[in-house]
C-alpha cells in the first residue's frame, strides 16, 4: 500500500480505499478526495495540514470542533421547517478514536466528510450565482452570531491584520533583492500610496467601533459548498481559519473573490475590474442572513472593508514574491507577483467606484 492510501486508510472506518485523488485548488494545505468501499458515506476529504503556517495544528481541530458543534445545535433549535438545507462537514475520526494522524515525519493529517451531491466552483458564474454566494456568508455569520468568540482559539495570529503585513513586507524589501521591472516598481508604488489608510479597520476596531465576532477568516467563491441539483448554496467549507476576527474581513473577502469574474489565477491583470452588479447581488444575498446582527458602525466601515481586503492579499502575495515564495503553493517562480497585480488592478478598480459600490451599501441597508 502507498504511503497515501496508508494515511486515508486510518480514516476509513476499517472499509478499504479504493481510490485516491487530488482535490480543489488550495494554496496552504494538500487536499484529496478519498473513496471508500461503502454504500453509506462512499467518500471523505483528506488534508494535510501545512505546519508551516498552521504552527498549532491541534488548536485548529479544536476551533473546528467547537463551531461544528455550536452549529449543529443552532440548526437543530431551527423548529419552524423552513430553512433550507445547511450542511456542515464531520470530523471523522480515526481507528485510535483520535481527530488526527501524524506521520512519522510529523506530517500532519484530518479527514472530513464529504457533502453529497455538492460540487465548489472556482469562478463566479452569474448574478444568482452571486446571490448565493452571499447567502452562504450571511448564514454562516448569522448561525455563529451567538457563538462567544472567546471560545476560539487564534491559531493564526496576525491574520488579516493588515498592518502587520505591511510590517512584515517592509523586512521583506529590506532584504530582498529585487528583480527590477515595470511591474514590480508599479506594486511597490501601490504599496507606497496606501500605507497610512491600510490601518483602517485595526484602527476602527482599536476605538472600540467594531466588535471581534466569530469569522470564516477565508469566504471565497470555491469555498461555498452548492448543491448540483437546485444550484442553491447549502455550507462553507474550509474552515481552518474559524477564529475571531471582523466580519469585515469576510465581506471584503467574500466581495474581492465574487466580483472578479476573471478570478484571481488570471494572466490578464490588465483587464481586472470589480463587478458592482455582481456587488450588489451577493451583498443583498449576504444582507438577507445577516443584517440582525451589523450595527450602523458596520455599516461605516463596510467600503473600506471591501478596498481593504482586496489590497491586503495583493501585499500578502507580493510579500511572499519577494521573499522567494515561502508561503503560498506557486506553479512558477513570479506567480505570486501575478496574483498581486491581479488583486491591486482589483483594488484600483474598487477605488475608482467607490460612490457606485457605497450607494450599493446604502440602498441595500435601508
Ligand atoms: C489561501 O489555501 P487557500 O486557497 O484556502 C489563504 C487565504 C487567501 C487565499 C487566496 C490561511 O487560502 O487567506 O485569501 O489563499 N489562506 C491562508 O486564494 O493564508
Ligand atoms: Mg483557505
Amino acid at each position: 500500500m502507498d504511503r497515501l492510501t496508508n494515511i486515508a486508510q486510518q480514516f476509513a472506518a476499517s472499509r478499504p480505499v479504493t481510490e485516491l485523488r487530488a482535490f480543489g485548488s488550495g494554496n496552504i494545505n494538500d487536499t484529496y478526495l478519498v473513496t471508500i468501499a461503502s454504500d453509506r458515506e462512499p467518500q471523505f476529504v483528506l488534508q494535510r495540514i501545512n505546519t508551516h503556517v498552521f504552527q498549532q495544528p491541534a488548536l485548529v481541530m479544536q476551533n473546528m470542533c467547537i463551531f461544528t458543534e455550536h452549529v449543529c445545535q443552532q440548526l437543530q433549535a431551527q423548529t419552524d421547517g423552513l430553512e433550507r438545507r445547511w450542511a456542515v462537514p464531520r470530523v471523522l475520526l480515526t481507528l485510535a478514536n483520535q481527530d488526527h494522524w501524524v506521520e512519522p515525519d510529523g506530517s500532519y493529517w484530518r479527514a472530513i466528510s464529504f457533502i453529497d451531491g455538492s460540487e465548489t466552483i472556482d469562478l463566479i458564474q452569474d448574478i444568482e450565482h452571486g446571490r448565493e454566494v452571499g447567502y452562504a456568508l450571511g448564514r454562516f455569520h448569522h448561525l455563529i452570531s451567538n457563538l462567544d468568540p472567546a471560545l476560539l482559539a487564534d491559531t493564526l495570529v496576525g491574520f488579516h491584520i493588515t498592518p502587520q503585513y505591511l510590517a512584515d513586507y517592509h523586512q521583506v524589501l529590506s532584504t530582498a533583492t529585487i528583480a527590477v521591472s515595470e511591474q514590480v516598481d508599479y506594486c511597490l508604488k501601490f504599496v507606497r500610496d496606501r500605507q497610512a489608510w491600510a490601518r483602517v479597520l485595526e484602527d476602527a476596531k482599536n476605538d472600540g467601533k467594531l466588535p471581534l465576532r466569530p469569522i470564516h477568516g477565508d469566504p471565497k467563491v470555491n469555498n461555498v459548498l452548492i448543491c448540483t441539483t437546485t444550484q442553491q448554496a447549502i455550507g462553507i467549507i474550509d474552515l481552518d481559519t474559524v477564529k475571531p476576527g471582523l466580519v469585515h474581513y469576510d465581506i471584503g473577502d467574500c466581495l474581492r473573490s465574487g466580483c472578479n469574474p476573471l478570478g484571481e489565477e488570471t494572466k490578464e491583470w490588465e483587464q481586472v475590474e470589480f463587478d458592482t452588479q455582481m456587488c450588489r447581488s451577493i451583498l443583498a444575498g449576504y444582507l438577507s442572513q445577516a443584517s440582525g446582527f451589523l450595527t450602523e458602525d458596520d455599516y461605516a466601515y463596510l467600503f473600506d472593508g471591501i478596498r481593504l481586503i482586496a489590497f491586503e492579499l495583493g501585499l500578502r502575495f507580493f510579500t511572499d514574491y519577494l521573499a522567494g515564495n515561502v508561503y503560498f503553493k506557486v506553479k512558477y517562480p513570479t506567480h505570486n507577483l501575478d496574483r498581486a497585480l491581479v488583486q491591486f488592478k482589483l483594488t484600483a478598480s474598487i477605488e475608482a467606484q467607490e460612490p457606485i459600490i457605497r450607494s450599493i451599501i446604502n440602498d441595500l441597508r435601508a
